[in-house]
């Protein structure tokens, strides 16, 4: 008898103790498609065709850079978004840089393995009246990168030239990466490092503009 009860008092315990406990919800939160915002098949168009404000100047981040890279007469700014880094080879998502502007029209250009850097204004090389950007990312280790430009067509930002590949003694060295070729119309001289060449030579060639 005395030990039903016993057992009748542990049960009760356990069960009230078991109840007690809330397992806690998990609200699953739903994920933003980055790059998509508002592209939701129920997402309302609330304010039609309102041209979006540009940032104003005082607002720009620190190493904006300036350029014309529309050729439309006005200036704008460009400046990278760099990833969380939480790690020494370990980015908080993805390792993917964002290059943005004042100019809200512009599509932001997407750097994937790109934890850093600085765009530059390169000038006109297409001689199409607008300014192209060149970047070189950074990376945690690597000190070959490629070197990307890039030009803004149709609404788009391309490929100015095939991305070539430059090693840090170039840069040490400030050799320019990309300029007008002279001597010949639609093309450009780019400065790469030859990565089978174990001098780290700079070298140059004349490409075409894409
Ligand atoms: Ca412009
Ligand atoms: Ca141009």
């Amino acid at each position: 008898m005395k030990q039903t009860v016993l057992l009748l008092l542990a049960s009760s315990l356990s069960l009230s103790l078991w109840t007690g406990c809330q397992p806690q919800t998990t609200a699953d939160k739903p994920t933003a498609t980055p790059g998509k915002p508002g592209s939701g098949p129920n997402e309302r168009a609330a304010v039609p065709s309102q041209p979006r404000p540009q940032v104003p100047a005082s607002k720009l981040p620190k190493g904006a850079v300036k350029g014309d890279f529309d050729g439309d007469g006005t200036t704008e700014y460009v400046w990278l978004v760099a990833p969380e880094v939480v790690d020494e080879m370990e980015c908080k998502g993805e390792c993917t840089s964002y290059l943005r502007f004042s100019k809200a029209l512009f599509p932001a250009i997407t750097r994937e393995n790109c934890i850093g850097g600085v765009p530059t204004n390169l000038g006109d090389l297409n001689g199409d009246g607008s300014d192209e950007i060149g970047l070189l990312p950074d990376w945690f280790t690597s000190c070959w990168m490629n070197y990307f430009v890039y030009t803004y067509r149709a609404g788009q930002w391309q490929p100015l030239v095939e991305p070539f590949a430059t090693h840090c003694n170039q840069w040490e060295a400030e050799a320019k990466p990309i300029e007008i070729d002279p001597s010949k119309k639609g093309f450009v001289l780019v400065r790469y490092t030859d990565m089978d060449d174990t001098t780290f030579a700079v070298k140059t060639k004349s490409v075409p503009v894409l």
